[in-house]
């Protein structure tokens, strides 16, 4: 496990959308709460993009799944620390099926930002990187600070997952945008993408 801490508290959440967005390439991306309202603004391929609105909790399994049944493509998932929290189960189901091309990062701000800022409960007597070590996942990284996260970005996004990463990220602060896709639409384009339409 690596865990990376310094001095800076908190990740600014959007720069940290910004270095995936910059380094992303083809990899299909599941993104729920808060990074699915400000994904789109920095995503370079918004066809790959699978906003999950709602369904709170299950941006993990549905990242697995798409992983499951498309190995040769990699799968992002951005999930919400709250929604994570609803379904830690998945850590070891993930551990389990052990996909190679899925990468599980959480942002952790440590509230329910899109619903106005109420506590995760347990803020600060828990670790996803520990929670996720102990589901049996093998590459656990950890970063509170951007600068260490853009530098490992590469080696996240080439070795062989599966992969978990905690983001300690500031929460964005203002109102987001509500996101203007719909799943069922950006579900059809992924489709069509992949078969190659
Ligand atoms: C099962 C369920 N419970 C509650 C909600 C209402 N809800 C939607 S988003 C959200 C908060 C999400 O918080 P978090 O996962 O920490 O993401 P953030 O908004 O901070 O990015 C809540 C409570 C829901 N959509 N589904």
């Amino acid at each position: 496990m690596l865990a990376i801490t310094t001095e800076t508290p908190r990740i600014d959440c959007l720069a940290a959308l910004d270095a995936l967005a910059s380094r992303r390439t083809d990899q299909i991306v599941v993104n729920t709460m808060v990074t699915a309202r400000e994904w789109p603004a920095y995503s370079r391929n918004e066809d790959l993009d699978l906003p999950f609105i709602g369904c709170m909790g299950k941006a993990s399994s549905l990242g697995l799944g798409i992983a499951l049944g498309r190995p040769e493509r990699q799968v992002l998932v951005f999930d919400g620390d709250g929604s994570l929290l609803m379904n830690l189960g998945s850590l070891v189901t993930i551990a389990a099926a052990r996909p190679k091309n899925l990468v599980l990062i959480v942002f952790e701000n440590g509230v329910y930002e899109i619903t106005g800022g109420q506590p995760v409960p347990g803020q600060g007597q828990f670790s996803f990187a520990a929670l996720a070590r102990g589901s049996g996942l093998e590459r656990v990284y950890e970063f509170d600070a951007l600068e260490p996260f853009v530098a490992h970005l590469e080696e996240i996004l080439s070795g062989p997952g599966p992969t978990f990463v905690c983001l300690k990220v500031a929460e964005v602060g203002r109102r987001s945008p509500k996101p203007g896709r719909v799943m069922g639409e950006a579900a059809r384009r992924v489709r069509e993408v992949l078969a190659g339409t």
